[in-house]
């Protein structure tokens, strides 16, 4: 297929999104002979730029080694690499002070390391935490860990059928027991953009702290924790264009600096002896031994490459082709979509069934026409019971997808629907 901008005559998509496609070489690989690929598998991970594969590259060729505890030249470059890496991503979310940055491996890990460094410590048999019912399994499972270990109570806030949060429930359930407020920013299952700006509030009447799991929103959107007045931020880097392996835990530095340190180790003491330990400061508390320093700081370069484009405009886009993409598979015979049906409702994830095919099978026969979604029940599976399917098919989108794309996957959905004879 042929990939242009813009499929629909008059549609605009606000930035140079030829020229963004050309930074990602791996766009323009066919899956099979003659099959170009059609990458809308962007909530599970993001494709890479040439500007961060160069990057890693470069630290590798030019600047390798251990950081923190060398005197040697390449020793310097890498510490000030990595250190920039952090103040990038500081400025990047509206951090006033880059040690609030501590890197971990990706959201799940930054979740745990509040569930232990804070929770473990602070938190008491009947204490509550509350989450939704739409998250990930990453923000739900560990607090059901900490209620096994310790009595902690974990409350729900519900979905209602339209796949938004229902705030009456919300406003009923968070209350004076209730210590943290741990809720994503957008579901990676449906796409919904909670209204942060009207839970937030709630939770911090109540004198609880407050997490957000970023891994859909930091990617998609501006996203700014003095304004959102949050205590903890959780995200990945491979879904914002940067490597896996990589992820950030954002806390206010008096929290961080009263939590407990979730490993031990090098690089994380301030002193040892044989008898006892104590702890660096932050950020270093955090991050036992040597960590994944190459990464952090292909990070940062994704980081750069997000900033030079606007994370406003970043957004623009996806609404536009998410609004496209809303109106287009609506008109597939048998497609039913899941979640708000306003664009501005959702980040750029769209998910859907094919009736009478199993999802599986809607992804393995898009497969064969190069497009690539994500089937099954997207670590959501709360999200899953509540919509009484056992799965979903899933298309999410980045800066670099077209409506051409859309198109495309309209097609091929349609192919399917002709194939297993939906609505004959
Ligand atoms: N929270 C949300 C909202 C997510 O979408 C994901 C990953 C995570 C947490 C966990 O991120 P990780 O980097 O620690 O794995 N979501 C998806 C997805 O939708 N498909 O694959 C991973």
């Amino acid at each position: 297929m042929t990939l242009t901008a813009h499929s629909q005559p008059g549609a605009r998509l606000p930035f140079d999104i030829t020229r963004i496609r050309r930074d990602f070489p791996i766009l323009k690989r066919e899956v099979a002979p003659g099959v170009g690929l059609v990458y809308l598998d962007n909530a599970a991970t993001s494709q890479k730029p040439v500007q961060v594969i160069a990057e890693l590259t470069r630290f590798y060729r030019d600047h390798n080694a251990n950081i923190h505890r060398g005197v040697h030249t390449l020793s310097v470059e890498a510490t000030e690499l990595y250190e920039g890496a952090r103040v990038k991503i500081a400025a990047f979310i509206g951090a006033s002070d880059a040690r609030e940055v501590i890197f971990t491996r990706n959201t799940t890990e930054s979740i745990n390391l509040v569930a232990h460094g804070w929770a473990r410590k602070f938190l008491q048999a009947g204490d509550e935490v509350v989450v939704s019912e739409i998250e990930h399994h990453s923000n739900i499972v560990p607090w059901q860990m900490l209620r096994d270990e310790r009595g902690i109570v974990v409350k729900y806030i519900p979905m209602l059928p339209d796949g938004t949060l229902d705030l009456e429930v919300a406003r009923q359930i968070i209350g004076p027991k209730t210590k943290l407020l741990s809720i994503t920013a957008m579901s990676n299952a449906l796409g919904t953009i909670v209204p942060l700006q009207e839970i937030i509030p709630l939770a911090k009447a109540q004198g609880a702290l407050v997490l957000i799991d970023g891994a859909q929103s930091v990617p998609h959107m501006a996203v700014d924790v003095q304004a959102l007045g949050v205590d903890f931020l959780a995200f990945s880097g491979h879904k914002m264009l940067g490597p896996t392996g990589i992820g950030v835990l954002w806390g206010r530095l008096p929290l961080l600096d009263s939590m407990d340190p979730f490993m031990g180790g090098g690089d994380m003491i301030l002193s040892v002896t044989m008898e006892h330990s104590t702890w660096a400061d932050v950020p270093a508390k955090f991050e036992a031994g040597t960590p994944n320093i190459a990464d952090a700081i292909g990070l940062g370069a994704a980081v750069d490459y997000l900033s030079a484009l606007g994370m406003d405009e970043v957004r623009r886009h996806e609404i536009e082709i998410t609004d496209y993409a809303l109106r287009r598979l609506a008109d597939v015979p048998g497609v039913s979509i899941f979640g708000p049906m306003d664009a501005l409702q959702r980040g750029g994830v769209v998910s859907f069934e094919l009736e009478g095919v199993h999802p599986h099978d809607v992804g393995q026969l898009l497969d064969t026409r190069g497009v690539a979604i994500r089937t099954g029940h997207h670590c959501a599976q709360p999200v899953m019971a509540a919509l009484d399917v056992p799965a979903t098919a899933r298309a999410s989108f980045y800066i670099y997808n077209t409506t051409a794309e859309v198109d495309a996957l309209a097609s091929a959905l349609e192919a399917t629907s002709a194939f297993f004879g939906v609505g004959s």
